[in-house]
């Protein structure tokens, strides 16, 4: 039995992420839908393994903004229903997500997103509880990962209520930590479908007009009111006040936990006022106004934004409360970016309150420990098909003049690595010498990346502003091509600009743990599937110089890649290899076979510019070797080596 299939009653460490999957499946889910995107996938793949036990519907969707219509489209048919997306994920779904709460829903919809302050895994530290509250729907977010699951389930009941969708904002380290975890009742009973028409308004309920938006806005204005009484009887907002307190913490989601322990830290308990707040937006304001009650001081800890904070001001400005706020936006407390932890709030605090700084009892082990964390590089998996992708692109590159300055617009996927070499090496940030900056392995080679389908386009407006210093390339791979480069290389067709395209295409959704996408050739379930033809799909678009080539094959992808380069319009080559890491877990039986036959090496270091983990260098002896454990035999550098000394041993 899936482990958040156990019964009520149960306790388990469970990750926030399978919290927040035991809270839905607690509430009853009907249907969820997902893309993956770290710290958020987990939610969607263990909805998935329990689904079929467990009588739901669950789908990995293209992109975020399908995901999100796919949960919200079944909402409006009456069922419950959840969609699951990381911080950047909402950005794709936004659209349909800014305009849905106007007419509201019908079966309990909830939107869960999870943020990433520090950015450990995204390209911004966005925080989404913004979103909410620009799209005025109830918010909530916990403390740690027992709440996750009791919120997941609340948020369904609350969003049946109000006729909102709910969204349930987590962050990586309530979404990637375990905690202790109450199982509670599941509801097994679905929710009756049925879709109605004029449901609750007295015209089309799910066409925006007429009567037209503003109608709908204040429809959810009409609603609000009772979202805001909800939130000051919640049980996830909870205020502590000892008699004559004159300063409070105001404290929400995670940061309530590194609050409360930097009080205890600093012996605070008897002295300070509490407010921790769960369920956000709308702002409680009943319970905001008796905790600011006799306070002088007020200090905010949230984890991202000053979202809170600010509405705190707002609103306690307007009851002309005499209070001095301190967080984010204001009084310096913490700065606006990165990540909390108990030591930084509670030395913040420590500060305001004029306090020693206690010594942390863990500080030691912490010390002990990062002693054995080895600094390096993030690379790319041995025999990755990346690697061999870009070393032909770079081949191809070298043959035109030294002082072409090619820009390469990398995309979001695991061959993103290929931007941060030159970051690892630290270089000359000087104008003249960073336009020519020559890639040295694959991973010198991206010149932008940004999100997810933001290359090709990049690429596209490249060319038609006129660039023609260097060549004008951008590379995808394949869940990033369903995702977002449909459209874009469209549009790349209909306004034609000069460009080459690489989709590399290894498969996997490999990035956020190997989901699987349409080019995989199996369900989400694992159960065959036609693999889609990313060819005939770039065909179909008008692209007139369409390959596809084995990546592995250096001679056959620098040629292709080279004959694109040189092709006056656009020009796509599709490079496949299976990720390794997936095809190794179903065929790997053995050592690898490679090795560099030392008496040939001469040590001139060819193999290592491919940038393969598994390929070593002693430079004692001046020779390269290669790790048989890592080895995967693909071959590419026995290509890429000018004396023949790689070789492949018989068995
Ligand atoms: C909008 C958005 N959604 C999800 C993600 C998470 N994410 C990062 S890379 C990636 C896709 C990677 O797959 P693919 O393009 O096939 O490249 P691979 O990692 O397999 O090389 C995803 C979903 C993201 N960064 N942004």
């Amino acid at each position: 039995m899936q482990k958040i299939l156990q019964q009520a009653g149960t306790r388990d460490l469970l990750m926030g992420n399978e919290a927040i999957a035991r809270g839905a499946i607690e509430a009853g889910v009907q249907l969820m839908a997902a893309y993956p995107g770290t710290p958020s996938s987990e939610i969607g793949e263990v909805l998935m393994a329990a689904s079929r036990e467990a009588n739901f519907y669950v789908e990995w969707s293209l992109n975020e903004k399908v995901a999100f219509e796919v949960a919200a489209g079944a909402s409006l048919a009456g069922g419950r229903t959840m969609v699951a997306m990381k911080n950047a994920g909402l950005n794709v779904a936004m659209d349909t997500f800014m305009t849905l709460p106007y007419g509201g829903v019908k079966g309990g919809f909830v939107v869960v997103v999870a943020d990433d302050p520090d950015a450990h895994y995204s390209s911004n530290e966005q925080d989404t509880r913004f979103a909410a509250a620009y799209a005025e729907i109830p918010c909530l977010e916990p403390e740690n990962q027992q709440e996750a699951k009791d919120m997941a389930k609340e948020a369904f009941s609350l969003s049946e209520q109000l006729g909102l969708p709910v969204f349930l904002r987590s962050v990586s380290r309530i979404s990637h930590a375990s905690g202790d975890v109450l199982f509670g009742e599941v509801n097994t009973v679905p929710n009756t479908l049925g879709f109605n028409k004029h449901y609750q308004l007295p015209y089309r309920w799910n066409v925006y007009g007429p009567p037209g938006a503003v109608s709908k806005h204040e429809w959810l204005h009409s609603v609000l009111p009772q979202a805001r009484d909800l939130a000051d009887a919640s049980a996830f907002n909870r205020l502590e006040k000892p008699a004559g307190a004159k300063v409070g913490i105001i404290a929400t989601g995670l940061g309530g936990a590194y609050a409360r322990e930097a009080v205890r830290r600093l012996g605070l308990d008897e002295d300070v006022a509490f407010l921790k707040l769960g369920h956000i937006y709308p702002l409680p304001t009943e319970l905001v106004s008796q905790f600011a009650e006799g306070l002088d001081r007020i200090f905010m800890v949230e984890e991202g934004d000053p979202v809170v904070e600010n509405m705190v001001r707002t609103y306690l400005q307007h009851q002309a409360a005499a209070v001095r706020i301190s967080g984010k936006a204001y009084g310096n407390l913490f700065p606006p970016f990165g990540e909390l932890n108990t030591d930084i709030v509670t030395a913040a605090l420590a500060s305001e309150f004029g306090l020693p700084l206690k010594a942390d009892p863990k500080a030691d082990v912490r010390r002990e420990k990062e002693k054995l964390i080895i600094p390096r590089s993030s690379t790319l998996c041995a025999g990755c098909s990346h690697l061999a992708s870009y070393f032909a692109l770079k081949k191809a590159l070298s043959q035109y003049p030294e002082d072409a300055v090619h820009i390469i617009n990398g995309d979001i996927g695991c061959y993103e690595q290929a931007g941060y070499g030159v970051f690892a090496k630290g270089t000359l940030a000087n104008d003249a010498v960073s336009k020519a900056y020559p890639p040295a392995t694959p991973y010198d080679m991206l010149d932008t990346i940004y999100v997810m389908g933001s290359g090709i386009s990049m690429a596209h407006g490249q060319s038609k502003i006129g660039y023609r210093d260097g060549k004008v390339v951008a590379v995808c791979g394949d869940s990033t091509f369903f995702h977002a480069i449909m459209p874009a290389l469209m549009n790349v067709v209909y306004n034609q600009s000069d460009l080459t395209f690489l989709i590399f295409d290894n498969r996997w959704t490999c990035m956020t743990g190997h989901q699987p996408n349409p080019a995989t050739g199996v369900d989400a379930f694992g159960d065959e599937f036609p693999r889609s033809d990313i060819p005939a799909i770039v065909k179909s678009m008008g692209v007139s110089f369409v390959e596809e080539c084995n990546a592995y094959d250096q001679d056959e992808s620098v040629d292709a890649i080279s004959r694109a380069l040189a092709f006056a319009g656009p020009a796509v080559v599709i490079l496949t290899g299976e990720c390794q890491l997936q095809l190794q877990r179903r065929t790997k039986k053995a050592l690898a076979k490679t090795y560099v036959d030392v008496n040939l090496c001469n040590g001139c270091r060819a193999c290592l510019a491919i940038g393969c983990p598994a390929i070593r260098f002693n430079a004692a002896r001046n020779k390269s070797g290669i790790d048989s454990v890592l080895c995967v035999d693909c071959g590419l550098c026995a290509q890429v080596c000018p004396q023949n000394a790689i070789k492949v041993r018989r068995r």
